[in-house]
């Protein structure tokens, strides 16, 4: 009784050390793409963005289903160091937590970069992440 007392003990505070850490597991194979523009593009304001996904779906942020995440778009910014901890909001990188898989875009004139990057239900990068190529615009006008 004592063994087990001790074993269900310690099973709690593993679990509890584990669950602090734990990240969504992406499926393996999983991909994430931006199908337009493309890499080198030049682009008028306002643009379009469409964020593609392969080999797992897509669902709203706050929605635990397994095999699903939602897009975020990093404009001119690399991926956070800290893959553990949710993304942050800004305008360097936002959420489509509704589950959307394109957005309008404008930004100044030059050189930008896009690349998206995939959170689950808590905005949690995966794991293995699931990223995309950083692709470069060049906006016109
Ligand atoms: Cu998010």
């Amino acid at each position: 009784m004592r063994t087990l007392l001790a074993a269900c003990l310690a099973l709690l505070l593993c679990g509890a050390a584990v669950g602090a850490e734990e990240r969504t597991p992406s499926p393996p194979g999983a991909q994430t793409y931006i199908i337009s523009p493309h890499d080198g593009a030049r682009v008028h304001n306002p643009f379009k963005v469409q964020f593609g996904l392969s080999g797992m779906g897509v669902a709203p942020a706050g929605v635990r289903f397994e095999n699903t995440g939602h897009h975020h778009l990093l404009i001119d910014t690399g991926v956070p160091a800290d893959l553990g901890a949710p993304l942050p909001t800004s305008d360097s990188v936002r959420h489509f937590g509704k589950g959307q898989t394109e957005t309008m875009l404008t930004l100044p004139p030059g050189r930008h970069t896009l690349q998206l990057i995939v959170g689950d239900q808590n905005h949690v990068p995966l794991d293995p992440p699931v990223i995309s190529k950083k692709i470069t615009v060049k906006v016109v006008r």
